[in-house]
């Protein structure tokens, strides 16, 4: 019998899915492991690829799996298949096929969808190591620079998640997208990745960590969606890769959070008490809260534009076959088909942005954004309790929806961050006081100097409350030139 929840580390590629006993499938997965390790090698962290990293590695699915932490050079770290324990009895939750039992092979009608969602999930993975594959070498404290390459062991390890789906049930096609999703790159004008946002640049570690926290945060909420799939490898197979998200955006929200931080412990020790006094502040060394929230802007609305459009039949169908739900789509009390249900959806009407009655099945986009808004706004909620307890007085908000968009209602619209429809002159002039412009990006960029002293911090943000796996303040959690 498979041992579901211990994962076998005996084979090249630790599993709990019974490899050994797949012979074909586990050939497959060795034939893709040279290009997967060649990727790596080019387009993974650069110049850190021999340095020994302080990692944490699954050993167990369960609760209890994530205790090994131990020093790894990254080409080494045990990628593995890892799926969440089957739930026995487990039935499709949603769609047309509500209350068949879950499927454990592709339903034939649906391949195409299926392999499609695999695809998109899968191409998102490698493309967010490349736009980081820069960052360790200006980190500002090898605490920071340990948790990115956490981040990229873990989202490599998501795409061999994808890959072995793709491998085991989707045959000579399943290999073909596995093979691409090697050869697609972040930002490449001949062969981009798939999805907007990972093709835009990850310049600095305060982008690092809006990114991993908005973006990122995209994937809770897309996994969520795939974890609720009647395709029950895929439902496993998100569930565990959502134990591992949630450390993603922890990254992000400490990372921006101790910015904040940092910059208002700045101007109070400076008594300086306006925040929008940017050249006073910035003279300080840390980054002004104003540009901060120009980075909120950017980040929150690319990741916006990773739900695609409000209105979608794409997502319509992926729900009437059962294979992508709504978030906590058991915890909903309702028919679970739609059938008649509507959703409010934003809307340009007469020049101007308002809630209108869709059915709801074409709303799922909307309604998964929505969602993804409310958990993002919590976030937002805490790093304004830093802020406030430093008496300085200054707001993080989120932008109105409208705002710089690429994708659906407002694609083709101009709107200011508190949602006025303006016309495109005024955005070409107001832009930059919404979005950062080349002199804030030069000015952050002129912060990230490189901190590798064991427990020392860059001056623009502060030390954590506490270290990684209890470790000490100056513990040293990547030994770079062992
Ligand atoms: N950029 O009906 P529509 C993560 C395309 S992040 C470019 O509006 P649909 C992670 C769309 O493909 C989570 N193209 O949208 C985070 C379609 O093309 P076709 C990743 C876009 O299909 C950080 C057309 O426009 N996972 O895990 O309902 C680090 C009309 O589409 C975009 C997923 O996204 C865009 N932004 O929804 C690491 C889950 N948006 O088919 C990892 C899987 C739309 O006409 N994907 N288009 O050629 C999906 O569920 C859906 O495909 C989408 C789009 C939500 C992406």
């Amino acid at each position: 019998m498979i041992d579901t929840i211990n994962v076998n580390y005996d084979t090249t590629i630790p599993n709990n899915v019974g490899l050994s006993e797949d012979r074909r499938i586990l050939k497959a997965l060795e034939r893709w492991h040279p290009g997967y390790l060649d990727w790596w090698n080019d387009m993974g962290p650069e110049g850190f690829q021999e340095s020994l990293v302080y990692l944490r590695t699954a050993v167990a699915v369960g609760p209890e799996g994530w205790a090994k932490f131990d020093y790894v050079r990254m080409p080494e770290y045990r990628w593995g298949i890892l799926l969440a324990p089957a739930e026995e009895g487990r039935i499709v939750p949603f769609g047309e096929h509500f209350g068949e039992p879950a499927w454990q092979e592709v339903p034939g009608e649906y391949r195409a969808m299926l392999r499609r969602l695999l695809v998109i999930q899968g191409d998102t993975e490698p493309a967010s190591v490349e736009q980081q594959r820069h960052l360790g070498k200006t980190a500002p404290s090898l605490y920071d620079m340990r948790n990115l390459f956490q981040v990229n062991v873990e989202e490599g390890r998501h795409l061999w998640a994808m890959v072995y789906l793709l491998q085991k049930y989707f045959g000579s096609d399943g290999r073909e997208e596995a093979n691409e999703l090697l050869q697609r790159r972040s930002g490449d004008l001949d062969k981009p990745r798939m999805l907007g946002a990972f093709n835009e640049a990850t310049p600095d570690w305060l982008s690092f960590f809006m990114f991993t926290f908005f973006t990122d945060r995209d994937g809770k909420l897309q996994l969520e969606a795939l974890a609720q799939s009647g395709f029950d490898p895929l439902s496993r197979t998100c569930r565990f890769m959502l134990t591992e998200e949630a450390h993603h955006m922890f990254v992000g929200e400490s990372g921006v959070g101790r910015t904040i931080q940092r910059t208002c412990e700045a101007m109070n020790e400076a008594r300086v008490t306006d925040p929008g006094d940017i050249v006073t502040v910035r003279a300080l060394g840390v980054i002004d809260l104003p540009t901060l929230q120009k980075k909120v802007n950017l980040h929150y609305t690319l990741s916006l534009d990773l739900f695609g459009s409000e209105i979608s039949t794409n997502a319509a169908n992926a729900f009437n076959a059962g294979l992508k739900g709504r978030f906590h789509e058991t915890r909903i009390d309702d028919d679970h088909r739609l059938l008649d249900a509507t959703y409010p959806v934003l809307k340009l009407v007469d020049g101007r942005p308002e809630n209108v009655d869709e059915p709801a099945l074409s709303a799922l986009n909307m309604r998964l954004r929505d969602d993804y808004a409310v958990d993002a706004s919590k976030g937002v909620v805490r790093w304004n309790k830093i802020i406030a307890k430093t008496g300085v007085d200054f707001q993080i908000k989120l932008p109105h929806p409208a705002f710089h968009r690429h994708i659906g209602e407002f694609a083709a619209a101009h709107a200011t961050p508190d949602g006025e429809i303006i016309a495109e002159a005024a955005w070409n002039e107001r832009r930059d006081e919404w979005l950062p412009s080349s002199e804030d990006a030069d000015y952050i960029d002129s912060l990230m100097a490189p901190v590798t002293e064991p427990g020392q911090f860059a001056g623009w943000i502060a030390p954590p409350k506490t270290g990684i796996d209890n470790r000490p303040g100056d513990f040293e959690y990547v030994r770079i030139d062992d």
